[in-house]
Formats: C-alpha cells, sequence, structure tokens
C-alpha cells in the first residue's frame, strides 16, 4: 500500500473508532447529576470532509487544509427521537460556526451532518457568531439566538480588539432550511439571549443580559426579561431584573441564561452560567434556580453556589476555567441531559433527572452571601442529622 492509502486508512479508522466510542455514566457523588466518561464532541470528531482534501493529485501528502480547533457551547433539542445539538465549531482562524451533530441515545455517538449551517448572510459587519440557543416555540417555529459580534465601528484607530455583540435571530420548521429575522434591538449590547418557549400576556418573551461594553456587564443587573410584540421585528423596550447579581457569589461579575428554561410541576427549572474573577482570569461555573410557573420571570428558588465547575480535564483548554451551558433536553421519562462545554474547547454531556434538580432547587440552601451565615446552614444540617428518624 502506497503512503496515501495507509496515511487515508489510518486516518478513517481512528475517526470511525472515536466516533462511534461507546460513553461511560462515572458514578456521582453528590447524588445530584452524573457525569461521562469521555467529551462528546471535541475538533477531532468534525467530518474529515471539512478538514481533508481527499484527492491525491491535490493533496499528495494528505494534509489537512482547513483546521478545527474546538466544538463547544451548544444548544441542543430533541428532534424526531434523535438528540441533537448545535455545536459552536471554531477553526484555526479563530471564526466559529454552527454545525449540528445527532447522536441516538443522547451520552454517545454523535455525528456531524454533512455540511456545517450556512446562516442567511444578513450583516456584512458581522464577524463571527457563537452560542445559540435552541427553542421550539408555542408558535410551531423552530427559533435559534445566537450572539453575533463584530468591530466596534467607534474604536480608535489601531484599536483592534473592541467589539459589540448583538443577538442573531433565526427559525426553522426542519432544523435544514434557516430564515434569518432582522437582530435583535436594543440600547444595550447583548449577548445569551434566549428565548422562552411560550407565550406570556400574548407575546414572546425573552432572557437577555444587558451589558455597558463588549465584556463587562456593568449596570446591567443580570439575567434580565423583555416582552416582544412582534418577533420579526423584536425590540427591547421595557427590560427588568429576573436573576441578579450579588458581591462576592459564584455570579458577581456576570450571569448569563444558559438553554431556555423546562416547566415542571413546581415552576420554571432555570440554567445559567456565573462568572467570577480571580488572579487567574474569569472563573465561569454553572447554576440553578427556579421561577414561577404564572410569572416565569419570578425567581421561587435559588439554591446557594455552583450547580457545576470545572473539574481535572475540563479545567484546561483554550480559555480555562470555564464550564458554559446553552443546551438540554428533557425525556419523556424525566431523564436531563445536560450538554456543557469546558474551557472552550470540548462538549461533554452529564445527566440527571427533573425530580433530582427541582428537589435540588427546593432544599438546597440559598446563599445569605456571608460566611458567618454560610456556617449557620452547615450548623442547621448537623442539628437536623441529630434527629433519629
Ligand atoms: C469570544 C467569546 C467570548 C467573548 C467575550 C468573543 O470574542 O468569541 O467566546 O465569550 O468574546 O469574552
Ligand atoms: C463568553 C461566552 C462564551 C464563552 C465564555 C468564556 O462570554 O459567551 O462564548 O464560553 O465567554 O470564554
Amino acid at each position: 500500500m502506497n503512503r496515501y492509502d495507509n496515511r487515508l486508512r489510518i486516518l478513517t479508522e481512528e475517526y470511525e473508532t472515536l466516533i462511534s466510542r461507546e460513553n461511560k455514566r462515572i458514578r456521582s457523588n453528590n447524588g445530584i447529576f452524573e457525569r461521562y466518561k469521555y467529551p462528546i464532541l471535541t475538533a477531532a470528531h468534525t467530518p474529515l470532509e471539512w478538514r481533508y482534501d481527499f484527492n491525491p493529485e491535490t493533496n499528495p501528502f494528505l494534509m489537512e487544509r482547513f483546521g478545527i480547533n474546538a466544538v463547544f457551547n451548544a444548544g441542543a433539542i430533541k428532534y424526531n427521537g434523535k438528540y441533537l445539538i448545535m455545536a459552536r465549531v471554531e477553526g484555526y482562524d479563530r471564526k466559529s460556526f454552527f454545525a449540528i451533530a445527532e447522536s441516538p441515545n443522547g451520552i454517545d455517538n454523535f455525528r456531524f451532518w454533512e455540511y456545517p449551517i450556512q446562516l442567511p448572510d444578513l450583516y456584512p459587519e458581522e464577524t463571527n457568531v457563537y452560542d445559540m440557543r435552541l427553542t421550539q416555540h408555542e408558535d410551531g417555529w423552530i427559533y435559534g439566538i445566537f450572539c453575533s459580534e463584530s468591530k466596534d465601528p467607534d474604536a480608535a484607530a489601531g484599536d483592534l480588539t473592541s467589539a459589540v455583540a448583538v443577538a442573531g435571530i433565526i427559525r426553522t420548521k426542519d432544523l435544514r432550511n434557516w430564515e434569518r429575522l432582522p437582530n435583535l434591538i436594543s440600547k444595550s449590547q447583548q449577548r445569551n439571549v434566549v428565548l422562552h418557549p411560550e407565550f406570556v400576556k400574548g407575546k414572546y418573551a425573552l432572557y437577555t443580559r444587558p451589558q455597558d461594553g463588549f465584556i463587562e456587564a456593568g449596570t446591567g443587573g443580570g439575567i434580565c426579561w423583555v416582552l416582544v410584540d412582534d418577533i420579526t421585528h423584536a425590540i427591547v423596550k421595557e427590560e427588568t431584573v429576573v436573576e441578579q447579581r450579588y458581591y462576592h457569589t459564584i455570579k458577581e461579575v456576570k450571569n448569563g441564561e444558559g438553554p431556555h428554561p423546562i416547566k415542571t410541576p413546581q415552576g420554571w427549572l432555570h440554567l445559567a452560567h456565573g462568572v467570577r474573577a480571580c488572579a487567574a482570569g474569569l472563573r465561569y461555573v454553572l447554576y440553578l434556580y427556579m421561577t414561577s410557573l404564572d410569572a416565569p420571570n419570578k425567581v421561587i428558588a435559588q439554591p446557594g453556589g455552583y450547580f457545576m465547575a470545572p473539574v481535572e480535564e475540563e479545567r484546561i483548554g483554550d480559555v480555562s476555567n470555564v464550564l458554559f451551558s446553552n443546551g438540554w433536553i428533557t425525556d419523556e421519562d424525566g431523564t436531563v441531559y445536560i450538554y456543557y462545554a469546558s474551557s472552550d474547547t470540548r462538549m461533554h454531556v452529564a445527566t440527571s433527572t427533573i425530580e433530582r434538580l427541582v428537589d435540588y432547587c427546593l432544599h438546597t440552601p440559598e446563599d445569605k452571601l456571608r460566611s458567618a451565615t454560610s456556617v449557620e446552614n452547615i450548623y442547621q444540617l448537623i442539628e437536623a442529622n441529630k434527629v433519629k428518624v
């Protein structure tokens, strides 16, 4: 066998082995959720056809022609019985784009569809797109809201880093043909905008995250709530805070809604990320909260601290010390598949159940914001444990 064919054989065999590898659930320590042994998607899971020219004439050394750097921050949806995630795929060139991967069971065998998604290109200044949130809305459409980033037109000459973040909106009926709607109009910059799955007072409802600048949330108090009359010309008129940031908590610097909340008998179950600053930079963790069924913008449960934080390999990557989630799927039996990315590098899954997550939200003590009150929370547990049942 010649060198080209030999390399081709090894490449394709290794690829098949990787994407058909069985995942293994890791026994849970805290009882709240289970992690899995292997990431579900990495750069190496992207189809070889996206990366290689398989013509021995034009690529005699069978070298990679388009490098993929990372696969992370995926939206998720169950569609026709399949678990689909719409990942942020980033090339060596730092541009990210969206691509759908499909799994029969939600935990392994994720395979990308043949082509990445080509978004309708409405905005010539749009430079980068990322962090898709998918929502099957009761109006019959599946919506995707994502961050659309451009160079700050007001940046001083020579400033090549200042940027502007806005929310892009697309919709589809089949996840193949996408209609692009105008970007959300908002006086502040926006990242982490998420569509609530139901109408509220006859209107579309968005979780937003207003920010003063591209990075700083600043006076933007946290995750906010906006009602929109017309999703085809979405405008932020009134923005009120749903889930606030606090001094010396896991969400001191920023927070943002993850995927859209799950409806449970006890209320809407939300997954979000919280960011704090430390000597190593920003640390991103995941947390849960619940809001009322009658008023999805009214918080009814706020378990203190983080729900998930990076461990082991998850701590390391392009942007280390980050867990981020913008996708989860619920099965009819109450299983919840939480799709999360670690350190802007790879995708993982964790599983739990609606019952366990709701129990966690309703019975984990709140963060009362001081060391003294945290010790009180532990004292209460110790005392309660003395009562023999
Ligand atoms: C990156 C995002 C990041 C944002 C703020 C963007 O340029 O692509 O991953 O969240 O900057 O740091
Ligand atoms: C951002 C997010 C993510 C990213 C995170 C860490 O603000 O929107 O895209 O995972 O920072 O870099």
